[in-house]
């Protein structure tokens, strides 16, 4: 198939005939053949660091934002990336071009490698990289048009002082456990609390809040993860002229909002209506949620790493 057939129809289909094929060191191989070793440290402790990047319409967005989060994710728990910003960039838009993909969901995964049965990250020799982009797979549209509800869960997130939520490692299960308490009452989404009984964000996702025209998050600080698409609402936010505090926020903050949203990469900004059984605000997506949707989607439109196939 050439590239012709991708049109609009085509958004998030990877049309290509072929197998697809993911970037493992240095190499770009099959799928079916795109393995590591059972003996790597990702899998037997979660010893490694990952990104999730979306690419819209042949723009990688936010590329420098992820990379650099991946860099410091790495850093803090002294794994090596072993390529370069450059090199990187490089293996991601040729992964997207060799599967054809204009939207793509993308993970750079880096593990501490092959080691032997104890902890001693030492004793791997050599990390694992590898990049898989695929179709994305999205939040039902009804979510957008008519929001969504979460649930607070009692699983709370990880405190900064043991594994810090900045920190977007291999070791997922704390989101996990949080996802699994949501699914089990049905609930698409979690809400996690820190320690202490503040708001943190949910498990793929951070969370803001609108209150008389006021947009607020949680700071950083109470444990939650830096998000790319927090700090492109917070920088929305500030060209339109839309007032944003990072503030502590309880539950009755949010059962009290006028509006809640969730922010991620993959979720982008989908509109929360209801917070534990409590109607937020007329219980449909606000004004100031449509507006950042829309100024979200704009920004996709014209933000990012341009590659061509
Ligand atoms: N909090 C947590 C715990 C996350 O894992 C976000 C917030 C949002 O951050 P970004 O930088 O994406 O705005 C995340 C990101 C998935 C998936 O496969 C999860 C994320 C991103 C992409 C895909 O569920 N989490």
């Amino acid at each position: 198939m050439s590239s012709k057939s991708f049109g609009k129809s085509g958004k998030g289909l990877r049309t290509s005939p072929t197998e697809l094929h993911v970037y493992l060191n240095g190499e770009f191989v099959p799928k079916r053949e795109a393995k590591i070793s059972v003996f790597d440290h990702g899998l037997l402790y979660g010893d490694g660091a990952f990104e999730g990047i979306r690419a819209y319409n042949c723009l990688v967005f936010k590329l420098e934002e992820h990379l650099t989060r991946l860099g410091e994710s790495a850093h803090s728990i002294m794994l090596r990336v072993p390529l370069s910003s450059e090199e990187l960039t490089e293996a991601i838009v040729e992964t997207l071009k060799r599967n054809r993909l204009r939207d793509s969901y993308i993970r750079v995964v880096v593990t501490r490698g092959e080691g032997d049965l104890g902890l001693d990250p030492r004793l791997c020799e050599k990390p694992n990289i590898f990049i898989i982009t695929d179709k994305i797979i999205l939040y039902p549209e009804s979510f957008y048009r008519n929001g969504m509800d979460i649930i607070t869960v009692p699983t709370v997130r990880n405190i900064p002082e043991a594994i810090n939520p900045a920190l977007k490692s291999l070791n997922y299960l704390n989101n996990i456990l949080a996802k699994l308490e949501a699914s089990n009452s049905n609930y698409k989404e979690a809400l996690m609390l820190n320690d202490a009984g503040y708001v943190a964000e949910c498990t793929g996702d951070n969370i803001f809040m609108v209150k008389n025209g006021i947009l607020q998050t949680p700071p950083t600080y109470v444990g939650v993860l830096r998000g790319i698409t927090r700090q492109a609402i917070m920088d929305l936010a500030l060209r339109n002229d839309i007032p944003c505090q990072e503030r502590v926020l309880t539950r009755h903050d949010l059962f009290n909002a006028d509006e809640v949203f969730l922010t991620g990469t993959a979720a982008e900004v989908v509109p929360v209506v209801k917070v534990d059984g409590r109607k937020i605000g007329t219980g449909k997506p606000g004004k100031m949620t449509r507006k950042l949707m829309s100024a979200f989607r704009d920004l996709t439109k014209r933000d990012g790493i341009r590659y061509t196939f």
